[in-house]
């Protein structure tokens, strides 16, 4: 009790001091250094500006020296924004706030929102905030970014005719060769019978600069993307078959071209057959498959090729995934290069389904039984980017 008593009376001598010297020498406390947030779309040509407004809590009769600095934050400098390293700036006695301006490179690439940092690192005659404050690029683009640079195949081959093609030059899918086929599969095979997690949807695929982009999306916990199918409008027996396309990658990525027969004349799947063009599992980006699936089922007899490009990867550039399709035997070729052949000689006495009209179907899936579900690894979006499908026959 006695201690407490005593503290009491120490405390009011303290108050009593300082206010009585504060009216003789002390100075005013500096005055407090704020800086407002700034969120702002990137634009779209050369450089937006983003002001940020330094504002002193009041004026004071001394010139304010600020030392800023903006760095990353998501955002990259060079390539995003205008990074700034020590900059000074002074703010004279009688004014309370000075606009610094950060360049923020524009361009018409989607990207995510992204962020940098405005900081002031060092303060005279002012108190700095403890913290830096963001600056937010909102991306306001639908273009995403890729070369054309890859393999391009021959547009003729001797003794053949082009039967069909869509170049995917045109604003939107052209639907008289194609249909979406949208969903997980559910009711009737959820998760489209591999235990897939994409859900498709018509506006995860897109035309850009005379290509079909198939876009795959992380949606919180689900996944989406896009299937289309060009049965009942474009069906083929034989041919050579040319597709070229940049794939995607990553743990769980699952692209494919691929073929369905069109009237299914020996029954349901796999007894009428089914034809992979190309299948890439994301965790092997420099493989691909070429499947023939049949056999009386449940379950299918499967011819099973593949093809590993001696360097580099099939997201790297475009590359022709092609079928040389002709009566009793089919070949898959990458770049013009045969790399598997099925006959039907080499099915003995199991039905040979493939001398039927298939159609065709592009999708990109995320996850299944085969390729495994994404990681921590899978980045996304992540994009197929087909150029043409052209049919020779
Ligand atoms: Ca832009
Ligand atoms: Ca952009
Ligand atoms: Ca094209």
């Amino acid at each position: 009790m006695k201690r407490v008593v005593l503290v009491a009376i120490m405390a009011v001598s303290v108050v009593y001091g300082c206010s009585k010297s504060s009216g003789d020498t002390m100075p005013a406390p500096d005055p407090t250094l704020s800086v407002g947030v700034v969120t702002q779309v990137e634009g779209n040509m050369g450089t937006t500006n983003f002001e940020f407004v330094v504002t002193l809590s009041s004026a004071t009769t001394k010139p304010v020296t600020i030392t800023y600095s903006v760095e990353e934050g998501s955002a990259k400098a060079v390539e995003d924004f205008v990074a700034i390293a020590d900059q000074n700036l002074v703010i004279q006695p009688g004014e309370t706030s000075k606009k610094i301006n950060v360049s923020v490179v524009a361009d018409d690439i989607k990207e995510p929102d992204e962020t940098f940092v405005f900081t002031i690192t060092k303060a005279v005659n002012a108190k700095a905030p403890s913290t830096g404050v963001i600056g937010t690029i909102i991306n306001d683009d639908t273009k995403i970014a890729f070369s054309n640079a890859g393999y391009d195949a021959p547009n003729a081959y001797p003794g053949y005719t082009l039967a069909w093609s869509d170049e995917f030059n045109g604003s939107g899918l052209n639907m008289a060769n194609w249909s979406f086929q949208n969903g997980n599969g559910c009711p009737n095979l959820c998760g489209w019978g591999n235990n897939e997690l994409e859900t498709y949807a018509e506006n995860n695929l897109f035309l850009q600069d005379g290509k079909m982009i198939i876009e795959a999306r992380r949606e919180g916990s689900s996944y989406t993307s896009a299937k289309i199918i060009s049965s009942g409008k474009k069906k083929f027996k034989f041919g050579r078959i040319d597709i070229r396309a940049k794939l995607p990658k990553g743990k769980g990525i699952w692209p494919a071209l691929w073929m369905m027969p069109e009237s299914s004349v020996y029954g349901g799947w796999p007894r009428s057959g089914e034809i992979d063009i190309m299948e890439l599992l994301g965790h092997e980006p420099n493989k691909t498959y070429g499947t023939l699936h049949y056999g009386p089922g449940p379950g299918s007899t499967q011819i099973n090729k593949s093809f590993v490009l001696p360097s580099g990867d099939f997201s790297s550039e475009f590359h022709v995934f092609s079928l040389d399709w002709k009566q009793d035997q089919i070949q898959w070729l990458v770049d013009g290069n045969v790399f598997g052949t099925a006959s039907k000689a080499n099915f003995g006495s199991t039905n040979y389904p493939f001398n039927e009209q298939f159609y065709f179907i592009i999708n990109l899936a995320v996850g299944g039984q085969w390729p495994g579900n994404p990681d921590a690894t899978t980045t996304f979006p992540q994009w197929m980017i087909v150029d043409y499908v052209r049919v020779y026959q």
